[in-house]
This record gives C-alpha cells, structure tokens and sequence, in this order.
C-alpha cells in the first residue's frame, strides 16, 4: 500500500461524520415502539446517539450529518434541542437529514449505503476531505482522529474499526480476517458459522459499523454501487466487501483509540441491542468503578437536558428515609420514604414511601406508587406504577404482565399497567 502525506495538525477538521440513525432496533422491544433506537435513553441523563455525536465533537470534528428514517420524531427534537450549536460562519455545520425521497419519488433510505449516497451534494456542497460513517446506537468513547491517522498512514481505500468478540455472539456483525499489516483480506457480512482469528478458536475479529472513508473515493463507490443492480445499498453487504475484493480495506483496533479513564480499563463498546444487554449496561453504571467512565471531564458526554431542580431525598412522616445507593440519579427526582439501591433514575422520576427499588432502569417521569417492590425492570418514560406494585419475585406472574427478557428484565410500558386487573 502506498501512503500519503499526512496532513499537518488535526485531520478531524477536514472530516465530516455522517451518522447512520435510521434503524429501528427491534430487540429493544416495546422501548422502539414510539422512538428509533438512537433516541433510547442511557446513562440516568442521556440518548444513545450522544455518544457518536460526543465522540465527534471531542475528537475535533465540526461537520456533522445525521441520517434519520424509523420513527425520527423525539431524535430529531432531540438533536435540534441539544447539538444545534454548531455554526456555519465557523465553517461547521450540522445537518438531519430524514430520509425525504430527494433522489427518487418513491423509495425511502434502502440500506446504510443509500442513507449517504441520497445525501451526496450535501455533502458534497461542504466538500470535506475525509468520511466518518458512524452508527448512532453504540455506546463507547472514541477518538475518531486517531483512526483518520491511520487511515492516512496507510493509504487504504477504506479504514474499518474493529474489535475482539466471542465467536459465538459475531453471526450478528461483519466478520474480517486480516493479514499481519492488518490488512483485511476477507470480510463476511452476519456469517451464520462466524471464521475465528487464527490462533484463538474462540474469538473473530468484528466490525463496529465505524469507516473512514476519503469522500472523492467514497462518492465514486456510493454511485458506483447505486448503478449496479441487485445491491442491497448497505455498507456491511455491499460498500466493504467490494472493496475488499477490488481494493484495500485495513482494519482500525479499537483499542488503539478508544478512550478510557486509566491504562487498566476495558475497551468498552456496547450495541444495547437487546433488553438484556440495555439493562445491563446501564446497571454496569452503578460499579463502583464503572468500565465506562462518564465523569472523565476530558470526553465529555454532551446531551441535552431539560432545566431540572436538584434531585431530593425525603425523610417522610413516619420517619423512614428517603435513599438511593449505588444509583445515579437526576435532576427533578424525589425519593422519599423509600430504599433505591443498583439503579438509574432519569430526570422527573417520583419514588413514593414504603417502596423499595433495586436494579431499576426508570425512564424519565416515571412515578412509582407506595409500598413498591421493584427488581431488574426497565420503565418507559412517564409511566406511573400503581401503589403495591411487585415485579421481580414470581418470573410467571411477571411475564404474564409485562414483557420478561430470556435475562429475567422486565419492560414495563404504559399500556402493560394499564391491562392489569383492578
Ligand atoms: P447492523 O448494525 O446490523 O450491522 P444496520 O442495521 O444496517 O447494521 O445498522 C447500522 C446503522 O445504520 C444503525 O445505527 C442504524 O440505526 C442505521 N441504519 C440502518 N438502516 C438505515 C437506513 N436505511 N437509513 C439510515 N440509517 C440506517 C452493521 C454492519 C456490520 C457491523 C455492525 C456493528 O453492517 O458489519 O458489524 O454494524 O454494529
Ligand atoms: P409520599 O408518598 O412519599 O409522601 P409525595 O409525592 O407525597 O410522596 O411527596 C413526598 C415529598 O416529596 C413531599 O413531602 C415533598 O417534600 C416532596 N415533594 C413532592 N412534590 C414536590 C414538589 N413539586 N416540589 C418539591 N418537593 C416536592
């Protein structure tokens, strides 16, 4: 491969990231019934698209544009609300870009691909040197300038980030082989019997969906593609395995460039895809040292947040504290006269007395009634717990009522409380 000149200071002002927010997410259950999984909320305070839109801005990148297509409504207020501060006058932009039919009359954004290739002259207009394509539903730290480095150094046509997986959970992502230069010389999309790294039987080597791309090369491939028939227009089926055929594809460690709180930590990457693996996560927030730090004043989660009072914490009438441990809580929450223990409260969250709250992942506004008992749930935002309420106890009863994960994680939704006797 040959290399070219790096350019002198940061490359990330000459790049644009392009996040991909437009799938729906189905795993994730009645949580994207009303919203794409991108405006899922995470961590007691933000939505999962704060973290590739943070992980932008913090690596120096002031162009962005985001694809939106299922269910964008609470997204795209979401973005306007909170990430419109980038100005033109600086020569920044940021753009949503719902998939609005602008190149044909009749079809929606057809895969990823097609997501960037119906935006082109936008982006095109800025003219950005370099691509980010980035997905909006992981939750990680990254410094994306450290991948346009080496996307830089090497000279490939395209720069894929990968990272380590169990052989058995990578049917569910692009699967690559790589030379000792770390050259992709095979890539398979969703492999039903995913090929394992030479060496360690037990663990493929994935793709993040994260690809640093030239824009000249990228728009010659994305019309490239658009002109060849029977293509699914989609990074991961079409775009990255022709140019592993055709051209050269190397592979981004994410370790190289993830971003963590000490030398020690993991190299912490997540596609909540799952009501499990999105209790989980958010659960892992309440370690004592959590393997994702969101209190590095370095790499900031941005997001916006409603102006909320301080979170409260009452000592009610008979004398029985209101507390939290282990727990993030935030702003506009009162807890009073009830334990909390293992969870996140989201903004405007109410506990009442004699109810006690463990494992919990309560959305913002959720009210839960007295004499509660609540273990390993999950509750959509506004949702009010009658008083008595138990869940957690009898795993029969609880998938009876609400929507029970093969982990034991109860969803609870609005309509669900509504359906039960009495
Ligand atoms: P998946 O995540 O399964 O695999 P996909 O469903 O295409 O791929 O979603 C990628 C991103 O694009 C998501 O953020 C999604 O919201 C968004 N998206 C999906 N369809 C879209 C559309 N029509 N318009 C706009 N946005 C859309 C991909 C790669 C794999 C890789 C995994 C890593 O294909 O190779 O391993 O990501 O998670
Ligand atoms: P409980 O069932 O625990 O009594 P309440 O909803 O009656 O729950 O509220 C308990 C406590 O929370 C109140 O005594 C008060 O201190 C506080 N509280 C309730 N609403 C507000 C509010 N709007 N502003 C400030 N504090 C409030």
């Amino acid at each position: 491969m040959s290399s070219r000149p790096v350019h002198s200071g940061p490359l990330a002002r000459h790049a644009m990231a392009y996040v991909l927010a437009g799938g729906r997410g189905s795993r994730l259950m009645e949580l994207t019934d009303r919203r794409a999984k991108p405006a899922v909320f995470f961590g007691a305070k933000s939505r999962i698209i704060d973290f590739a839109l943070s992980n932008a801005i913090n690596s120096g990148i002031r162009r962005i544009g985001v694809a939106t297509q299922y269910k964008a409504h609470s997204l795209i207020r979401h973005m306007q609300r909170g990430w419109n501060f980038l100005r033109p006058e600086r020569n920044e932009s940021f753009d949503i870009l719902p998939a609005s039919q602008r190149v044909s009359e009749t079809e929606w954004y057809a895969g990823t691909a097609d997501a960037v290739y119906q935006n082109l002259d936008i982006i095109e207009s800025y003219g950005p040197r370099y691509m980010v394509i980035l997905a909006g539903d992981h939750v990680y730290k990254m410094d994306y300038e450290v991948m346009l480095q080496r996307h830089c150094e090497s000279g490939a046509d395209v720069t894929v980030a990968c990272i380590e997986v169990p052989r058995m959970e990578a049917s569910a992502f692009g699967v690559m082989h790589v030379d000792e230069e770390d050259r992709i010389v095979s890539f398979l999309e969703k492999p039903k019997d995913p090929p394992s790294i030479p060496g360690q039987p037990e663990v493929a080597l994935a793709s993040m969906g994260i690809y640093v791309f030239e824009t000249k090369l990228l728009a010659a491939e994305l019309r490239r593609d658009a002109a060849t028939p029977g293509s699914d227009r989609d990074f991961g089926k079409d775009i990255i395995p022709a140019l592993v055929a055709r051209g050269t594809a190397v592979a981004h460690r994410f370790q190289d460039s993830c971003v963590r709180s000490s030398e020690q930590a993991e190299a912490y990457w997540r596609d909540v895809g799952t009501v499990d693996a999105y209790w989980q996560a958010n659960i892992d927030l309440t370690d004592v040292v959590p393997a994702l730090d969101l209190y590095d004043r370095d790499w900031p989660i941005w997001t916006y947040a409603e102006v909320t009072p301080p979170a409260k914490f009452v000592l009610d009438d008979d004398g029985r504290r209101g507390m939290a441990v282990d727990s993030l809580v935030s702003g506009g929450c009162i807890i009073s006269g009830s334990h909390v223990r293992r969870s996140l409260l989201f903004p405007n969250s109410r506990i009442r007395s004699y109810s006690e709250v463990e494992g919990a992942v309560l959305l913002p506004g959720v009210v839960v009634g007295r004499h509660a008992r609540l273990k390993k749930v999950v509750v959509d935002s506004g949702v009010a717990l009658p008083d008595g309420l138990v869940v957690g106890e009898d795993p029969e009863e609880d998938a009876r009522r609400f929507r029970r994960s093969a982990g034991g994680v109860c969803l609870i939704t609005q309509p669900m409380i509504d359906a039960l006797p009495g």
